[in-house]
């Protein structure tokens, strides 16, 4: 057991290169990674792949992620990325402290179904004290509390061919001449049940901030920052990724970085 322990570290570590050491600079986008034809982009889907075919080969289904105690909390956790969406259907529901929220779960599911704040927060809950690290090298132990994703799937009953799990959000993250990008991500099934894959609406023994994603946002304990979803509205279940932005099935997968974000 020690010994495949050991065995499986030094493998990642001397073969892989990780996720972290190829990634450049962090969340901002960098030149050239979304040209098709970029040598870059053909080094990061390559490591990607091997990224996530080690870890679900290496047992990794199961493992969990490291959880700390209350000690360990050492700042608040720092708001990245999107902080404030400012679309007016958002706007409004913060305003009312987002009694009105409402989650859909839709795709590739027997029972399109919506959740209600009450609803959500009436599920039994996970409260669990993790470390985020986003891709830019800062991190940030927290405690997250919030329903597993599992038992939200399970009440819509995913179809056998659902391999998918994306989610949608609030926030514009992009605005082009062609128009506003929405943040989207997604995992896949394993991950989606996996015990420490929540939709948090708790932070640190208090109501997830807005900064940080309220009213809901995912928790992939397994992954970096960019892969948790922050201001999600809908979940959607899907046997493929290509009707999704560019086809990687994530904004930032889009730009260059790794679909399998593992840590
Ligand atoms: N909707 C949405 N989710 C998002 C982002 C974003 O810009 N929009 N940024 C991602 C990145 S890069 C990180 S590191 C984390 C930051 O979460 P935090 O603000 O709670 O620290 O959210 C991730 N989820
Ligand atoms: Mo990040």
């Amino acid at each position: 057991m020690h010994g495949a322990r050991f065995d499986r570290r030094r493998f990642l570590q001397s073969s892989l290169l990780g996720a972290s050491s190829i990634a450049l600079t962090g969340c901002d986008v960098f030149d050239g990674a979304t040209d098709p034809q970029s040598t870059l982009r053909t080094v990061f889907e390559a490591a990607s792949g091997l990224t996530y075919r080690s870890q679900r080969l290496l047992g990794g289904a199961h493992t969990l992620a490291p959880e700390y105690t209350k000690a360990d909390i050492r700042q608040t956790q720092h708001p990245n990325g999107s902080v404030l969406p400012d679309a007016e259907d958002y706007l409004e529901m913060a305003r009312d402290n987002f009694a009105s929220f409402k989650l859909a779960i839709e795709g590739l599911v027997a029972r399109p179904t919506t959740f209600s704040r009450e609803a959500l927060l009436a599920m039994p809950a996970r409260t669990q004290i993790t470390r985020h690290d986003c891709v830019e090298g800062w991190s940030c132990i927290a405690e997250w509390t919030g329903v597993p994703l599992g038992m939200v799937l399970d009440q819509a009953r995913p179809k056998t061919n659902a391999r998918y799990v994306v989610f949608h959000c609030y926030d514009v993250i992009e605005r082009s001449l062609s128009g506003a990008i929405t943040y989207y991500e997604s995992i896949d099934m394993i991950d989606a049940y996996h015990p420490q894959t929540i939709l948090a609406y708790g932070l640190n023994g208090a109501a997830l901030p807005i900064a940080n994603g309220a009213p809901l946002r995912v928790r992939v304990e397994r992954q970096l920052g960019y892969k948790m979803a922050k201001f999600v509205h809908t979940i959607e279940l899907a046997e493929s990724l290509t009707h999704l932005g560019l086809g990687k099935g994530s904004y930032w997968a889009d730009r260059g970085y790794e679909w399998y974000a593992g840590i």
